[in-house]
């Protein structure tokens, strides 16, 4: 019996693809560059299973049923367009080529069209959850060439995580690189959440003084409330954990961020778009900030600075930071949204704003109960432009309104750096101001470079 599909690829997340794959009752050929590792699977992890190991690319494409399905989990880049450049004359036309890798959507977007002139189609999908969703369900955001869509619908689906109601959190996208497109803004939306609990966090220990296993069950008590979601959670085990002397070993680690890259990329992107991506981007500035520790450390002394401890009521100060970070989230999220349609109208793409809430329902590293009211949301009025706009963000966006600006203002006034909070307050005061300073702005470029402007006529209310 042939193999259903094929995976390339045999590092972390392959390989719990393909043991998620064969727990589902499909039959799966294994191959990796270096053979050595196939073996080492099926004599491992694979111990015991149905899975076929495959020795070289003829190999695997003759152990598999047409139309072939063959999914890449290699590196991303130019590893990807090798590995299609080999399989190319092995191919049938109608075989479908998967990466399941992390590319950057012009990539995809360039395979899906040149591939699609050699009679083979090919699908992006960003898959998202690391290693324990790969094995048990991730989040799955297909996008490509439509028609290979009902080809590999039933294997992906089948894989892929489901929201507490059963529905996958794998569903068609949209054409070209929509798929990577929208796992790239996923984690855009990651870098900025996780950075609004570090904020938080500061606040917490460097203003309010709170002790670990203080943070620890604020922590845990916050994934009680609306902010319920996976990196809340982890945020209160981390802040729980203590090394082999007993203490916070979140405390002995450096303080200085790595990043891939898909942050940045999404910053782009909205500048590109001209969309005011300002929390995100903020995000991966704090990152860039964090990795100048040298120069920080210098600073710190140069300017001897210290945080000026918050008085008051610390229970308060905690609560007041909660709906801070509630509607700091929201503000992200609405970003991220307008990206999306952004690009959605620019590129043709006809995304289904709901659909993509959804996916990253469960499985992802953002997963939350929050998306499942952001769908909730967009089901309403597919229309939506801003997030805020809806009924249920909205109300909440009012209640903490003042919360947040005390927040803010004390933390400029303490001293404690808080860019993601700060900048998603200032985007709402600018999106809700009438009149912005823009007219001065227009005048300033039409004094020293003629460019004009137009003369203000009030909007009639
Ligand atoms: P890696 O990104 O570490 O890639 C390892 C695979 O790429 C191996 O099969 C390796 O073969 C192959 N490879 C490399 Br590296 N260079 C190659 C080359 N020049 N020619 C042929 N093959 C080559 O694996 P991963 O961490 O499992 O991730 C797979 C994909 O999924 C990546 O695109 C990643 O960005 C994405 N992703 C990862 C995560 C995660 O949590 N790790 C989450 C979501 C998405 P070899 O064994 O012969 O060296």
């Amino acid at each position: 019996m042939k193999g259903n599909i094929g995976v390339i690829g045999l590092a972390v997340m392959g390989q719990n693809l393909i043991l998620n794959m064969n727990d589902k009752g499909f039959k799966v050929v294994a191959f990796n560059r270096t053979t050595s590792k196939v073996d080492d699977f099926l004599n491992g992890a694979a111990k015991n299973t149905d899975i076929i190991g495959a020795y070289s690319l003829q190999d695997l494409v003759d152990k598999l049923e047409k139309p072939r399905k063959i999914m890449m989990m290699v590196r991303a880049g130019s590893v990807v367009d090798d590995f299609i450049a080999q399989l190319l004359p092995l191919l049938d036309e109608g075989d479908i080529i998967i990466d399941g890798g992390n590319a950057n959507y012009p990539d995809s977007t360039r395979r899906t069209r040149e591939l699609a002139e050699k009679g083979i189609r090919f699908i992006g999908a960003g898959v998202s959850g690391g290693e324990e969703g790969a094995r048990n369900g991730p989040s799955i955001m297909p996008g490509g060439n439509e028609s290979a869509w009902p080809e590999v619908k039933e294997i992906l689906q089948a894989i892929s995580a489901k929201t507490p109601e059963g529905e996958s959190c794998c569903n068609w996208v949209g054409r070209d690189g929509a798929g990577h497109f929208v796992k790239m803004v996923h984690n855009g939306i990651e870098y900025g959440d996780m950075q609004l609990i570090c904020e938080a966090y500061q606040f917490m220990k460097d203003g309010l003084g709170l002790t670990y296993p203080q943070m620890h069950e604020i922590f845990s008590a916050w994934n009680q409330t609306e902010l319920d979601s996976y990196l809340i959670q982890i945020t209160a085990d981390i802040l729980g954990y203590k090394d082999e002397n007993g203490e916070p070993l979140v405390e002995k680690i450096l303080d200085t961020a790595g990043q891939k890259g898909t942050g940045k990329w999404t910053g782009i992107n909205a500048l590109d778009l001209g969309i005011p991506l300002t929390l995100i981007s903020e995000s991966v500035f704090a990152r860039c900030v964090s990795a100048f520790k040298d120069q920080r450390v210098e600073a710190a002394r140069l300017f001897g600075k210290t945080v000026t401890p918050i008085e008051g009521d610390k229970s308060e100060w905690v609560e007041a930071l909660r709906e801070a970070l509630l509607a700091s989230k929201i503000i992200s999220y609405a970003q991220g949204f307008m990206l999306i349609r952004e690009a959605s109208e620019t590129n043709n793409w006809d995304l289904n704003y709901g659909n993509t809430a959804l996916l990253w329902r469960e499985g992802c590293i953002i997963r939350s109960a929050f998306l499942g009211n952001i769908r909730d949301a967009y089901e309403n009025n597919p229309d939506l432009i801003f997030l805020g706009s809806d009924a249920y963000f909205k109300a909440i966006l009012e209640k903490c309104l003042s919360a947040w600006r005390k927040v803010v203002a004390k933390s400029v006034e303490a001293g404690i750096p808080m860019p993601c909070m700060a900048s998603a307050i200032t985007f709402l005061d600018g999106y809700t101001t009438e009149r912005l300073p823009a007219n001065l702005l227009q005048a300033q470029r039409d004094y020293f470079g003629a460019h004009t402007y137009e003369r203000y006529r009030q909007t009639a209310r």
